[in-house]
């Protein structure tokens, strides 16, 4: 390793989410999700499979707690399940839900770790989206209102609170392209979510704040948009309208307190934006502490004037814009390893959005992991490959803090192997390798670099 240290308290961790670790589908009032729905519906997950037990982490969350211990985590990432805190979406809390996140953050805070709560990672109430999910403005105010609840129980003991995770996802793949749940293709409904998912975090910063929380932010994925050929006007055009639809549709109304005009403009092709009402632009721009970036590889595009594209997640770019294929080496989700892109997305988003501090919320990378820990020797996955992803992209961290970007720690996506929602468990992103016949947790090569890096605070 060569000699490459981060600031002084940068902040170490990992990742997770709810529905793709917890299990305990059914368990101490828990309500259905629309990703419990979502995988029972025959073709839209790996397999058939579900989240029903999923890592088991409701019952084993002391032995996970433990492991990151012994990795040396500083922060823990991890999501709260609406369906648990209101099974319903709305109405009484169920307080046996929120017990449990009670006893994971006393466990975590017993071993010096800082938790960081997601309060959304995608498993909507299914009731709730029963009346129209994200595309209801009273989810918006709902989710204000369970935030508030989960932050009277925690609030005490909790110091960093995030409201959503990846909107974009939420709102493109749940209602444009229909990968996730609640799986509809509609595009006018894929921006009404993204308006009301925008309102949503803006009134529940603001109630989190009013109960004095002392850091509030959001996670977004935002993209490293590049175009095919730099030279291109065309493909410049094209990058404007793919940046507009991924980055500033967010970052404008939570930074800048507007839509950008001309996604409103691309926008109005599909659907009126009347979901936007006077004032909810200063509501979705409540001052944030934090942003959270997750970033996994970048996105090249070509404009295509001969109508020869296909637009994918993104509404109105289908025949307009072309989404290159990756180039290898790829990871198993086929995504492009393109370290630099880390370095261009922060560096982006600190000059254009000053003034927040980042965090990277997620980075890491899925392999197959075949060997090892699969077989009767119960020996370390030799994930080589994984510890190169997390290498380079540690190495882009760096450039982008030594270019002045405010970069406040680093979360590994992920602590375990998990649900990769429409990919099943067929995916592996774990420093962590699951066994899912026994549970049995065994850290790769990666968990035991990872631990030393941290103890190093650097490469
Ligand atoms: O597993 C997901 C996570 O839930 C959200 N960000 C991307 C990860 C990898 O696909």
């Amino acid at each position: 390793m060569s000699d490459l240290r981060f600031p002084e308290n940068f902040l170490w961790g990992a990742a997770t989410a709810a529905y793709q670790i917890e299990g305990a589908a059914r368990d101490d009032g828990r309500g259905p999700s629309i990703w419990d729905t979502f995988s029972r519906t025959p073709g839209k997950v790996y397999q058939g499979h579900t989240g029903d037990i999923a890592c088991d982490h409701y019952h084993r969350y002391t032995e996970d707690v433990a492991l990151m211990a012994e990795l040396g985590l500083r922060a823990y990432r991890f999501s709260v399940a609406w369906p648990r805190i209101q099974p319903d979406g709305t109405g009484p809390v169920n307080p046996r839900g929120l017990d449990f996140y009670e006893r994971l953050t006393d466990a975590l805070l017993e071993r010096g770790i800082d938790p960081i709560i997601t309060l959304y990672h995608w498993d909507l109430p299914q009731t709730l989206q029963d009346r129209g999910g994200w595309t209801n403005r009273e989810t918006a105010e709902h989710f204000a209102t369970y935030a508030t609840a989960v932050h009277a129980r925690l609030g005490d003991r909790v110091r960093t609170w995030t409201t959503l995770n990846e909107p974009w996802c939420s709102a493109y793949l749940g209602y444009g392209n229909g990968v996730h749940a609640p799986g509809e293709q509609d595009p006018a409904a894929a921006f009404t979510a993204v308006h009301h998912l925008l309102l949503g975090h803006g009134l529940a910063a603001r109630a989190l704040r009013a109960a004095g929380a002392e850091t509030v932010g959001i996670t977004l994925n935002p993209a490293d948009v590049r175009p095919a050929d730099p030279d291109s006007a065309v493909d410049a055009a094209a990058v404007r309208l793919v940046d507009g639809l991924h980055n500033r549709i967010f970052l404008d109304p939570l930074l800048r307190a507007a839509y950008p005009d001309d996604v409103l403009e691309h926008m109005a092709r599909m659907v009126e934006p009347t979901f936007v009402r006077d004032g909810d632009e200063k509501l979705i721009a409540a001052p944030i502490d934090l942003l959270g970036v997750n970033y996994y590889q970048p996105t090249y595009v070509a404009g295509r004037p001969d109508g020869a594209g296909g637009g994918g997640a993104y509404p109105g770019t289908d025949g307009a814009v072309e989404f290159l294929p990756p180039v290898g080496p790829l990871t198993d989700m086929g995504w492009m390893i393109e370290p630099a892109g880390l370095t261009r997305l922060l560096e982006r988003i600190a000059t254009d959005y000053p003034g927040v501090p980042l965090l990277i919320t997620e980075n890491g990378a899925a392999f197959p992991d075949k060997a090892g820990a699969d077989g009767p020797r119960r020996e370390p996955v030799l994930d080589t490959d994984r510890i190169a992803y997390l290498d380079g992209h540690l190495r882009a961290a760096h450039e982008a803090i030594a270019r002045g970007v405010d970069l406040r720690g680093y979360l590994v996506w992920s602590l375990l192997d998990n649900f990769e929602w429409a990919e099943g468990y067929r995916r592996r992103f774990g420093i962590v390798h699951v066994d899912y016949l026994t549970q049995r947790r065994t850290p790769k090569a990666s968990a035991r670099w990872y631990q030393e890096v941290i103890s190093r605070n650097g490469l």
